[in-house]
């Protein structure tokens, strides 16, 4: 074959060693003006005069090419193959990349083939360890924006000037399945945010969910190697629906505030675009002035949080275990950027023991109506990235990376991580010099005397690599607070002894789970309590699922009577004691029990998400499904009105390629029946037309779409003939009458518009206004729509709860190795 591209050595612009423009040159301080995102003017900005003794070294000038000081930072390594010859590893051009060379055409291969050995050898080496926990993650760039400048609480710059846009890299992730697992698990979502500020990076590594199972670092592995699959037969991925993690829950009662989070609908998100984010811990921010607050960080999403059903999760995680990811990006490819606001909630330190709990217990918030969160700025993701591995894999957050201005507490949760981070890079990314990475390097200079280890890219030059030095001149000299020197909060501790134990308040385990519990609206009740009984059903020893219906008793009774119900237990089981089993050998066990749950706590209903923003249907997928003979003018209006509303319309078919209206007009179709499903849908809309109705009701895959749909509370519109679909579901469209003129009655987020002979015939309908013809159908659609799910429809099918549960000693309990079907033991060799 012939060459067609003269062999090139590095495609990348001219760089120091460090593989970043020669030292000293303009590097990236601050935050230039996106190329892509609003069309704020920004500035680039510098520390304002806080930075690093040589001002030059911090200030960027951007190149718009790359958009943001870190892109321009990253194109120094991106590669494009496009028009370029195939190369070794040492940049020799490869003329044959299909045959191995060998000793004539059947002989054995040689080793002398170089090309056959840098091949498969970089082959062999291409996974890395997966993360110990959140091993399952999607990555986007964007920034991040202050509205206004925060110097009152923090010197942190970034959070000063409300003209620099911080560029972030921000990894959202399950915790508990592997790597290839499903978005859908029941899962916490971690939320980990880099801002590449000019003063190094700040890694804000959260959660969505405010709270956390455990109080201290010393219980992470207990609580992460409980909930992993069971050591004998790794079985189940992803889920917590086993006995080993049950089995510590149910003796650890501290986790019970987070248990009713994980078992609520914020575990099962409808998108990472629609959910919050936490810091979870208390933090401090620090002015210039060194006076110290307490904060807690929040992500309020703009387009409101919402989420799946617990059915659709699970067969979403079949059809497209990618949800997430895909949805994520999506949007950003299509411009949809996902938005959040960064909310303080802000302590003074005189006002520390103020409150019920301690501010150190990761285990408990502080509820908005306490504290209001107050919104400081925007987040907008508007990048995916070029390279997975290289980016989202390789990213190694680290909660110790924080800039001046940012400090730390004390909570013994929030320290173990300040360990673990660091940590765990070293295995997973192969040495010290992760850093160098060029997702983990700051956009703010590195000088310093770590320079060697495995595959070190900087170049350092100079013969001194240690402080003090009189030989490099001093270099690299230390920063004084006052040119941005980071100098940790002096918080004073004295009159201490080392002891291991916790503060009294970290012992109240109920009274926020409570609060939780009662803060849900009914429906979100339902979905924890059908959460709880999915399961604890699961477990194959009855006395964790005994214990934990008794601690559930603790938090609420009506709670634990409908998970009992629903587990086949008539009655509450009997307290075992101590119920806190995370005591040390030499302790009273009486003292280390939880208070119990103050009754008179209020519900707090920033918790619920029946309370979030429902005004927006921006970028709601909608299936418009429809067969041949479909009406054209309805899809066509219906289509044009979503798309108005920023929603995203697909035509859903029983075969792909041309759809065929009424009219003969030819519609491209999006997806076939059989290449999609309605879990992956928002909202569907069943077109009218008498052959496209009949062709439809006689599909099976049609019927369980618009079945599924209705089963997981979505709106669902029909126009005329379209109907006919939804009178085979259930419940969806009730006739009354002797069918001349009766009533038509829709379930919640049904609308229904039907033509005037039909309207004539049925008689009297009950639901949606559509008054105002097709125009009229399209808006009460939409605001349908936009309440996200009609979750009413469900509480229709619920267990009652069971009155008058009551606590009773256990009944006896068969042990699983007793169980009928147990006809032998296993044989151990
Ligand atoms: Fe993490 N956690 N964690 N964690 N965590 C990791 O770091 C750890 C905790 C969180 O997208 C690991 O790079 C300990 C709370 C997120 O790359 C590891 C403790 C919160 C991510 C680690 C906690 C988090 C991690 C695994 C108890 C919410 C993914 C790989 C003291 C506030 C970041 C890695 C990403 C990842 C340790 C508890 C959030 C092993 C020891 C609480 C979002 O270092």
């Amino acid at each position: 074959m012939k060459r067609t591209n003269p062999p090139r050595g590095s495609e990348r612009k001219p760089q120091s060693g460090n593989g970043h423009p020669t030292s000293g040159e303009p590097r990236g301080a601050g935050v230039p003006k996106e190329t892509s995102g609003d069309p704020i003017p920004v500035r680039a900005v510098s520390p304002s005069g806080k930075g690093s003794e040589t001002p030059s070294d911090r200030i960027v000038s951007p190149n718009p090419a790359f958009g943001s000081p870190k892109a321009e930072d990253l194109g120094y390594y991106r590669e494009d193959p496009e028009g370029k010859t195939l190369t070794t590893n040492a940049g020799t051009p490869v003329q044959n990349d299909q045959d191995s060379l060998k000793a004539g055409p059947r002989g054995p291969s040689l080793l002398e083939d170089f090309h056959l050995r840098e091949k498969i050898t970089h082959f062999d080496h291409e996974r890395i360890p997966e993360r110990v926990v959140h091993a399952r993650g999607s990555g986007a760039h964007g920034y991040f924006q202050v509205y206004e400048d925060l110097s009152e609480i923090t010197r942190a710059s970034f959070l000063c000037d409300p003209a620099a846009r911080t560029p972030v890299f921000v990894r959202f992730s399950t915790v508990v399945g592997s790597r290839g697992s499903s978005d859908l698990a029941r899962d916490v979502r971690g939320w980990a945010t880099r801002f590449y500020t000019g003063e190094g990076n700040f890694d804000l590594v959260g959660n969505n969910m405010p709270v956390f199972f455990i109080q201290d670092a010393i219980k992470f592995p207990d609580l992460i190697h409980a909930a992993k699959p069971e050591q004998d037969n790794h079985m189940p991925q992803a889920a917590t629906a086993h006995d080993t993690f049950w089995d510590f829950i149910s003796l650890m009662p501290e986790s019970m505030h987070m248990i009713m989070w994980a078992m609520s609908d914020r575990a099962i998100p409808r998108s990472y675009r629609m959910m919050e984010g936490f810091g979870v811990h208390t933090f401090r921010l620090v002015n210039a002035e060194g006076v110290a607050r307490f904060v807690k960080f929040h992500w309020k999403p703009v387009l409101g949080m919402h989420s799946v059903a617990w059915d659709e999760a699970q067969k979403i995680s079949g059809k497209d275990p990618d949800f997430h990811r895909r949805d994520l990006w999506e949007a950003i490819e299509q411009g949809n950027y996902p938005e959040y606001e960064l909310g303080l909630q802000v302590v003074e330190e005189s006002q520390e023991h103020d409150f019920d709990f301690d501010l150190l217990d990761a285990t408990k918030l502080i509820p908005e109506e306490l504290v209001p969160v107050r919104r400081v700025g925007r987040l907008v993701l508007n990048r995916n990235p070029d390279n997975f591995h290289a980016e989202t894999e390789q990213v190694a957050f680290h909660i110790g990376n924080v800039v001046p201005g940012i400090d730390f507490t004390n909570d013994p949760l929030l320290q173990g991580r300040l360990f673990s981070y660091l940590d765990t890079q070293l295995l997973r990314l192969g040495g010290p010099n992760f850093h160098e990475i060029p997702i983990n390097r700051p956009i703010a200079p590195v000088h310093n005397n770590q320079r060697e280890g495995f595959s070190r890219q900087t170049i350092n030059r100079g013969k001194a690599s240690y402080q003090p030095n009189s030989i490099g001149g001093g270099c690299p000299m230390t920063a004084r607070m006052m040119s941005g020197g980071y100098v940790n909060y002096p918080e004073r501790i004295d009159g201490v002894n080392k002891i291991r134990a916790k503060s009294e308040k970290f012992f109240d385990h109920f009274t926020q789970a409570r609060m939780f519990f009662i803060s849900q609206s009914p429906a979100e009740q339902d979905h924890m309590v059908e959460a709880l009984r999915f399961e604890l059903g699961k477990l194959e020893r009855p006395p964790i699922r005994e214990r934990m219906v008794s601690l559930l008793n603790l938090v609420h009774p009506e709670l634990a009577q409908r998970v009992a119900a629903g587990l086949g237990m008539a009655e509450i089981p009997r307290l075992e004691l101590p119920l806190n089993q995370n005591y040390p050998a030499d302790g009273n066990p009486g003292q280390f029990e939880p208070r119990p749950a103050r009754q008179d706590v209020q519900p707090s209903p920033a918790l619920s998400m029946a309370n979030t923003v429902k005004d927006t249907i921006a970028t709601r997928k909608v299936a418009i499904l429809a067969a041949d003979g479909a009406d054209t003018e309805s899809i066509r209006l219906v289509r044009e009105a979503l798309i108005a509303e920023r929603a995203a319309p697909f035509l859903v078919a029983p075969h792909l390629g041309m759809l065929t209206g009424s009219d003969g007009e030819a519609m491209l179709i999006d997806f076939s029946l059989l290449t999609t499903s309605s879990v992956l849908f928002d909202a569907v809309f069943v077109a009218g037309g008498a052959q496209s109705a009949a062709t439809l009701a006689e599909d099976r895959d049609a019927i369980e779409f618009v079945t599924d749909a209705f089963r997981h509370c979505k709106a669902i519109g029909a126009v005329g003939e379209g109907a006919q679909l939804l009178r085979a579901i259930p419940g969806a469209i009730a006739s009354t009458g002797n069918g001349n003129g009766g009533e038509s009655l829709e379930a919640e987020g049904v609308v229904v518009f039907e033509t005037q002979r039909e309207a004539g015939r049925k008689g009297a309908r009950k639901g949606p206004d559509t008054s105002g013809g097709l125009g009229g159908f399209a808006r009460a659609f939409i605001q349908a729509i936009a309440a996200h799910r009609h979750w009413e429809r469900m509480r229709k099918n619920r267990v009652s709860p069971v009155p008058g549960g009551r606590e009773t000693r256990g009944r006896p309990l068969t042990p699983p190795e007793s169980r009928p079907w147990r006809t032998g033991r296993r044989a151990r060799t």
